[in-house]
């Protein structure tokens, strides 16, 4: 893109080219571009009447499992249509040319892994895999069935999305590898997330306390702005491939 969005500050590129480690936050604002609503945005159709934080839930999944499953059905379907964007491909050159790159992403819907990204840390799971509710059996295929949702084949518990519902703890070494990556990267950037969301949203401050260079890109403003030292404001499909055109062509 010839006169991007936003330029990237002199010093951010002296940063990023003699960083070792580089970990990356990424949130569903990365996948806007790909045509995949944001957390927050407003449902479509016939989920808009839904607040996505009431039904990402273990509670609302043991009060109405049909509902649940066909919101997560619905979602899985937008996913399988939607592309990886040029926000996600720059990720992938990242990884690349640095020396070392992590990728924490709070999305769960596989487009990182579909883009070509290989470090990937899933805080919150990926609603491409299926686990049952009882024992988190993985299921990959299941008997067709009229009930919906349908049972394990190994425990007969319902099936569910193998994501973390609001109140579910996150997986303990995914946290942890997570937190351990932001205490030892050179360069930390949080992408497309409205940094609400804990213990995600602490991580970008787990560096900011080392003073670890951090940088925020978001069209808007988040609660970890102010905490920032580069807030680069524009989508991040225009402004990482910028920030890798820039920094390592
Ligand atoms: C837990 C999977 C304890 C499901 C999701 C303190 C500590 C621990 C917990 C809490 C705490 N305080 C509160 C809690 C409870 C809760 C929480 O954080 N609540 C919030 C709302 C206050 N946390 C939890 O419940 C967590 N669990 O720690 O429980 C525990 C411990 C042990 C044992 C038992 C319990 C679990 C949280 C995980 C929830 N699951 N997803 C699903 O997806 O269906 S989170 C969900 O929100 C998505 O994963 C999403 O990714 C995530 C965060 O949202 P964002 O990614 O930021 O997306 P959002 O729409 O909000 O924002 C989009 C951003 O993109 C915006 O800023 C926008 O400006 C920007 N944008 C738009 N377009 C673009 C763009 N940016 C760049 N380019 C663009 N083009």
């Amino acid at each position: 893109m010839a006169n991007s969005v936003v330029s990237i500050p002199p010093d951010l590129i002296e940063i990023a080219r003699n960083a070792k480690h580089i970990v990356v936050l990424t949130g569903a604002g990365v996948s806007a571009e790909s045509g995949v609503p944001t957390f927050r945005e407003a449902q479509t159709g016939l989920w808009a009447q839904y607040d996505p934080q009431e039904l990402a839930t273990p509670q609302a999944f043991q009060r109405n499992p049909r509902l649940v499953w066909e919101w997560y059905e619905w979602r899985r379907e937008l996913v399988a249509k939607a592309q990886p964007n040029p926000g996600h491909l720059a990720l992938v050159k990242m990884e690349e040319t640095v020396p070392q790159l992590t990728l924490i992403t709070q999305n769960v819907d596989g487009l990182h892994q579909r883009a070509g990204s290989r470090n990937i840390i899933e805080l919150h799971g990926s609603i491409i895999r299926t686990k049952c509710f009882d024992q988190g059996h993985i299921v990959t295929s299941w008997a067709a069935t009229d009930e919906v949702p349908p049972r394990c084949p190994q425990c007969d518990s319902l099936l569910r999305p193998d994501v973390v519902w609001f109140g579910e703890g996150l997986a303990y070494d995914a946290l942890s590898a997570a937190i351990s990556a932001a205490q030892n990267c050179d360069l930390f950037l949080a992408v497309g997330t409205s940094a609400i969301v804990q213990p995600a949203a602490s991580l970008p401050l787990e560096a900011a306390q080392r003073r670890t260079p951090t940088v925020e890109i978001n069209p808007q403003a988040t609660p970890i702005s102010r905490y920032m030292d580069f807030v680069l404001s524009g989508p991040s499909g225009q402004v990482l491939p910028e920030l890798t055109r820039t920094a390592w062509e």
